[in-house]
């Protein structure tokens, strides 16, 4: 299959989140930067400090940048590390999820509004109250209401928080082991006004093949980071990263707070470390956005890129050949 070219080559962008909004495509990536913070599993060289949104009217066509949409200096609770960010609509307003590390070094979610999809977005003061670990990622369902997933393992903290408080001694302890269960994703409901938890967060059950949670030894498709859900033909898809396997997987079910059952991989290694998506549905077609560092040949300076979905009569998803 031929490499796609990146989406666009005048910034590093990742972990991109697509959505269709006023029948455009509008991505929201991470904006990789150089930095002289050290690569390491705690992710420092993720080092990023502001978003941009960007928007294509047609697959193939132009791909707008609309210029910074948040920048961390007009979030007051945010120290550094801006990640990966997702957005949402909702009675016609706009709403910016994104991660960052808080004054204390405890990654948090903010929320940030506006009123057209590509922002200026402008964040809540504080966190979103019970909010932790990293890469938020919004549904709203067709009953209107909508879901924050969220959580990553290793530099993301979600080892920290196994108690439900964050315990910092706890990071080195980075995941289960052997037939233990992994550790599990995050979901919280999203109040009327998308800025806060209406619940408890919850954890997100993934079954293996035999029925039971997949174990911590697993590391082909249990739990890393970057969930992502999508609802196809009445089912629920929840998608993830497996980080150090660095496959995309997915999982089905039949409620969008799981359980998910393993339903197999989507994309293979790309080239960089992390790898990172959002599967959109655009004009009656399929879409994965993810992100690889062909552009650079560095971890930290990646690059979004676009492939065309499709699903068997199984509801299985596979990448389409040939690509458009
Ligand atoms: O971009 C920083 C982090 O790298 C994201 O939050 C993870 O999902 C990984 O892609």
């Amino acid at each position: 299959m031929s490499d796609p070219k990146p989406i666009v080559s005048h910034l590093y962008t990742a972990d991109p989140s697509a959505h269709a909004f006023n029948g455009k495509l509008y991505v929201y990536p991470s904006h990789d930067r150089e930095t002289d913070q050290p690569d390491n599993d705690n992710g420092d060289q993720y080092d990023m400090n502001d978003y941009h949104v960007f928007s294509m009217e047609s697959v193939g066509g132009e791909v707008t940048d609309h210029g910074i949409a948040l920048h961390a200096k007009d979030v007051p609770w945010v120290s550094k590390q801006l990640w990966a960010p997702d957005a949402a609509e909702k009675n016609g307003k706009f709403y910016l999820y994104f991660p960052a590390r808080d004054k204390d070094g405890i990654f948090r979610i903010g929320v940030a509004a506006g009123d057209k999809p590509e922002g200026p977005f402008k964040a809540d003061p504080e966190p979103i109250k019970g909010s932790y670990s990293i890469d938020p990622a919004s549904f709203v369902d067709e009953d209107g209401q909508a879901y924050l997933y969220f959580g990553g393992i290793w530099g993301g903290q979600l080892q920290c928080w196994r108690t439900g408080k964050f315990v910092r001694e706890a990071y080195d302890d980075m995941e289960a082991s052997g037939d233990e269960p992994a550790l599990l994703p995050r979901v919280a409901k999203l109040t009327d006004d998308m800025r806060s938890f209406s619940g408890d967060v919850k954890e997100i059950e993934i079954l293996d093949d035999d029925g039971k949670l997949i174990h911590a030894s697993k590391h082909d498709r249990r739990f890393f980071e970057a969930a992502w859900v999508h609802k196809y033909k009445g089912k629920y898809y929840f998608s993830y990263s497996t980080g150090d396997t660095h496959y995309l997987v997915y999982a089905i079910g039949d409620s969008p707070l799981g359980p998910f059952k393993f339903a197999g991989r989507i994309l293979e290694p790309v080239q960089g470390w992390t790898t990172h998506h959002s599967i959109v549905e655009f004009k009656g077609k399929w879409y994965l956005f993810y992100h690889d560092t062909s552009l650079s040949g560095k971890n930290h300076l990646r690059s979004v890129k676009m492939r065309e979905l499709v699903y068997d009569n199984e509801g299985h998803i596979k990448l389409a050949e040939p690509q458009p």
